[in-house]
């Protein structure tokens, strides 16, 4: 009979992304869904309208960046560290990082909008091929507009050729490169290694695996452990 319960309120709706459902099914026990007080948790739980909700509430009183550094991704790295654990399946992963983006939408629209008349340079931008991951990106994207850059934004998993052809196309001075997995940081050098025999320009990489060090193996200019530090070197390099 608890099972049939349980199943009801899960097809139902009633219980909202099958949270007691599946913590049933687990060895967690049955949980209650509680009560969202804070961003973090509702990202953790993967739930969209409550993350932008309380987005709307942090932004009245904190600036946005800091939101993303202290709420967004130690909400995201906790979820990774569930998944890494086998606590969080796939499909949590893809609501979190659904309520992460509701999150991020928000925050876009508080950001002040930059001067979109001015074109200080262009900037080629895309997640390396094999990987999907775009939040980080697309953070990093907004900022370089913000700041009066042209962002030529290919999208995620973009192949070596289409980076190149980009960087050609568009006389881009710099080259931003995102990869967040261990196997496709490989792809990244690749990209390196083809810009740098067909395009004259810099080339700033960013993503949650990587490393300085790392960064420097596979011949970036630049590494970024944050959207801000890449924005501080692309101004570095326009300003000279
Ligand atoms: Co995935 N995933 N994921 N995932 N996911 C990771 C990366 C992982 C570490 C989780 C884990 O196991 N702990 C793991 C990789 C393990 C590894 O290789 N070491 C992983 C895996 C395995 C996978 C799949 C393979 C899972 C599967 O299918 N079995 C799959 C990948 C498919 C593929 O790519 N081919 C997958 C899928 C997904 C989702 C689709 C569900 C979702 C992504 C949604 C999306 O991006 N639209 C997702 C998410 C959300 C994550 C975690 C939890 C969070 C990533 C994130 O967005 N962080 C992640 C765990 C983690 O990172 N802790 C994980 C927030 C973001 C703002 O940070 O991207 O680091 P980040 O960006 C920062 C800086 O790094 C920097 O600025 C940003 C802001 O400060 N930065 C740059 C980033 N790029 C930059 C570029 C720059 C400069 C700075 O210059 C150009």
């Amino acid at each position: 009979i608890r099972k049939a319960y349980l199943t009801y309120t899960a097809l139902s709706g009633k219980d909202v992304n099958f949270e007691r459902y599946i913590a049933s099914a687990t060895d967690k026990g049955e949980e209650r869904n509680e009560k969202i007080i804070d961003l973090g948790t509702a990202i953790i739980k993967g739930l969209k309208e409550p993350a932008a909700e309380l987005t709307r509430e942090l932004i009245k009183e904190r600036d946005p960046l800091e939101i993303i550094d202290e709420e967004i991704i130690p909400a995201l790295d906790t979820v990774g560290v569930g998944f890494e654990k086998k606590e969080i399946y796939l499909p949590g992963l893809l609501m979190s990082a659904e309520a992460a983006g509701a999150a991020f939408e928000v925050i876009k629209k508080a950001l002040p909008s930059g001067d979109k008349a001015v074109d200080k340079g262009r900037i080629v931008l895309a997640t390396v091929k094999g990987d999907i991951h775009d939040i980080g990106k697309n953070i990093v994207k907004v900022l370089m507009e913000n700041y009066g850059y042209r962002v030529i934004d290919l999208g995620k998993d973009v192949s070596v050729e289409t980076v190149v052809d980009a960087a050609k196309e568009h006389g881009a001075k710099v080259v931003g490169l995102s990869a967040l997995m261990t196997t496709t940081v490989a792809a990244m050098e690749e990209t390196i290694e083809a810009l740098r025999k067909e395009v004259d320009c810099k080339v700033v990489v960013g993503g949650a695996v990587l490393t300085e060090e790392y960064a420097r193996a596979i011949g970036a200019d630049w590494y970024a452990p944050s959207a801000v530090s890449a924005v501080n070197y692309v101004n570095e390099v326009f300003g000279k």
